[in-house]
């Protein structure tokens, strides 16, 4: 936590004057006061000609002598690390209201987790799209990295529509483990899973208080579901994890008098999975919600709403905060660092984008049902390839049935093999991954082409990963706008190159930059001159 400079005090009655060095009057001048955040701001006044000004620290003193400025206002000093709602900081262990969202086959990588929590910020490890070996061996890492020293982490727990034993056996694994804090998402309801992992380790202590082994951070883009996750658990999925021993009869007593998560992460237009909202939509639209269940349901504690998506600049952040955030989650951003799990040369892809240089493209997770991802357009045809994929699915009901045209296109450039040497590969994935889907398959033409395509898909986003160049062009990298924003604010600065881009130094200058346009705000509302380079925080290196 900071330590408070000291606010000048003044005595009683006395008229407010102001003594220092001399008061800022001029844009450039202003410019540079407003960046000194950590420092008490006064405006003053100018009695000569009534212009404003801003004096830094100083004294307060009564009117005396020409060397003293009546005083309009004072402005305490402003941290990033307050910039969000207190409580989240006290209730994860961080230094800043600052996450780094999860993101999915390892993307999120132990060392971007563990970056984050040694600069006081929590990050979820990627665990969607991984084997359970992989996440347990990630989650054995993490805990004994950062346990000891009693920094905060957690892990994402992805709803998987298509292989509910999958989520099961990761959130049994997280509890088994004593991992504390999850990232849930993709739900669109609650099932067992992640139920069972709120609800197990509920107690009451001695002053009656309900408290949780496990918090959750649910991350949403629409109302109904936001409500399932501010609303007490359901009694039916509680009793039903009773009766197969799941939890105790006192948990589930306990689950069903407080909210599934007290952190919801309001996603908008982002990378990945999205319904592409607008920030200055969705979060109030949250935040009245929540502020009506909260009422309704007469909780202990408040439920704190966070912000995520399109969050790439110090502007994106202040303006989240200013919109009541109680914390911000960056997610396309940190894709681009060296810690990010990605390669190279989809990183160096990343640090060329432009705003819209993003484009939506069909999921491999939910192919079937039409869902669609946010990538990056630029550089790759991966967007265009996997839409003509979802086309030609829709469109005919079996591989066999597709016309030789279009199949010799998709064999040749897409596959790099005919369909049946296509279908013997993605049969080996299944056999070992789940055989059921190989019986579906055999039976269900359809099925077999969406398997097929969806192998596509898959394989895409690991090239990306593994850095395979020969698939250059069918690279799927999931990214939202606020990589463009974020590689226009850093042009020219020591944050432009890729190799010099680090997690810690990106939510740094980005929190310090939100910290600096606030008070700019701040400033500018009390009628003072302050020009638009006081909003153009330029990153540097901070420690
Ligand atoms: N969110 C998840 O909850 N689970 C994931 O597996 C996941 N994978 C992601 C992979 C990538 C490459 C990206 C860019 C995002 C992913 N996300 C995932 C979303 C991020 O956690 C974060 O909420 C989001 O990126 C924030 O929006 P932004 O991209 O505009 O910064």
């Amino acid at each position: 936590m900071p330590v408070l400079a000291s606010v000048p005090t003044i005595a009683p009655h006395a008229p407010a004057h102001w003594r220092g060095a001399a008061p800022a009057f001029a844009p450039a001048d202003l410019a540079g006061a407003c960046a000194q955040v950590r420092h008490t701001a006064v405006v003053v006044r100018d009695d000569r000609d009534g212009r404003l000004g801003v004096g830094i620290d100083g004294t307060l003193v009564a009117a005396g002598d020409s060397n003293c400025w009546p005083v309009l206002g004072l402005l305490p000093p402003l941290y990033p690390e307050w910039l969000g709602d207190r409580t989240f900081s006290e209730t994860h262990g961080t230094r800043f209201p600052y996450v780094a969202g999860a993101m999915a086959n390892g993307i999120a990588t132990t060392r971007l987790v563990t970056e984050m929590a040694r600069a006081g910020c929590l990050g979820f490890f990627g665990a969607a799209g991984l084997s359970l070996a992989r996440v347990e061996a990630a989650v054995d890492e993490l805990a004994r990295e950062l346990d000891p020293r009693g920094m905060p982490w957690g892990v994402n727990l992805i709803h998987s529509p298509g292989e509910p034993a999958v989520e099961d056996a990761v959130a049994d694994l997280l509890i088994r483990r004593g991992v504390r804090c999850v990232e849930a998402s993709a739900f669109m309801g609650l099932t067992p899973a992640i139920v069972r992992y709120a609800a197990s380790g509920l107690t009451v202590d001695g002053s009656g208080t309900i408290q949780r082994r496990h918090r959750v951070l649910a991350k949403i883009s629409r109302e109904e579901v936001a409500k399932h996750f501010m609303a007490p658990m359901p009694v039916a999925i509680l009793d039903e994890l009773v009766a197969r021993n799941a939890l105790t009869r006192a948990e589930a007593d306990l689950a069903a008098r407080v909210p599934l998560a007290e952190d919801i992460t309001c996603e908008a237009d982002s990378g990945g999975h999205t319904d592409n909202r607008p920030l200055a939509v969705l979060l109030p639209t949250i935040l009245t919600l929540r502020d009506r269940i909260v009422a309704g349901q007469r909780y202990a504690r408040p439920i704190r709403v966070g912000a995520a998506g399109g969050l790439g600049t110090p502007g994106a952040l202040a303006s989240a905060f200013a919109l009541g955030a109680a914390y911000v989650q960056t997610g396309s951003v940190n894709q681009a660092c060296v810690e990010s799990g990605l390669g190279a040369g989809a990183r160096a892809m990343l640090a060329q984008a432009s705003m819209a240089d993003v484009i939506m493209a069909p999921a491999a997770d939910m192919f079937e049902m039409g869902v669609d991802v946010q990538v990056l357009r630029r550089g790759t045809l991966f967007a265009i390839r996997a839409r003509k994929l979802y086309e030609i699915y829709r469109a005919y009901p079996s591989l066999e049935a597709v016309p030789a045209a279009e199949r010799a296109k998709i064999e040749k450039e897409m596959l790099r093999a005919s369909f049946e040497e296509a279908w013997a590969s993605t049969r080996a994935f299944w056999s070992s991954r789940d055989p059921s889907q190989v019986t579906r398959a055999e039976s269900d033409p359809k099925h077999r082409m969406a398997l097929v395509f969806r192998s596509y898909l898959g394989l895409s986003s690991r090239w990306a990963i593994d850095g395979v160049t020969e698939r250059l062009t069918d690279y799927q990298i999931w990214c939202g706008p606020a990589m463009g924003a974020f590689n226009t604010w850093v042009a020219g600065s020591f944050l432009e190159a890729p190799a010099r881009r680090t997690a810690v130094q990106v939510a740094l200058n980005l929190l310090e930059g939100a910290a600096v346009l606030t008070r700019a705000q701040q400033l500018r509302t009390f009628g003072l001159p302050i020009p638009s380079s006081a909003f153009d925080f330029r990153p540097r290196p901070l420690a």
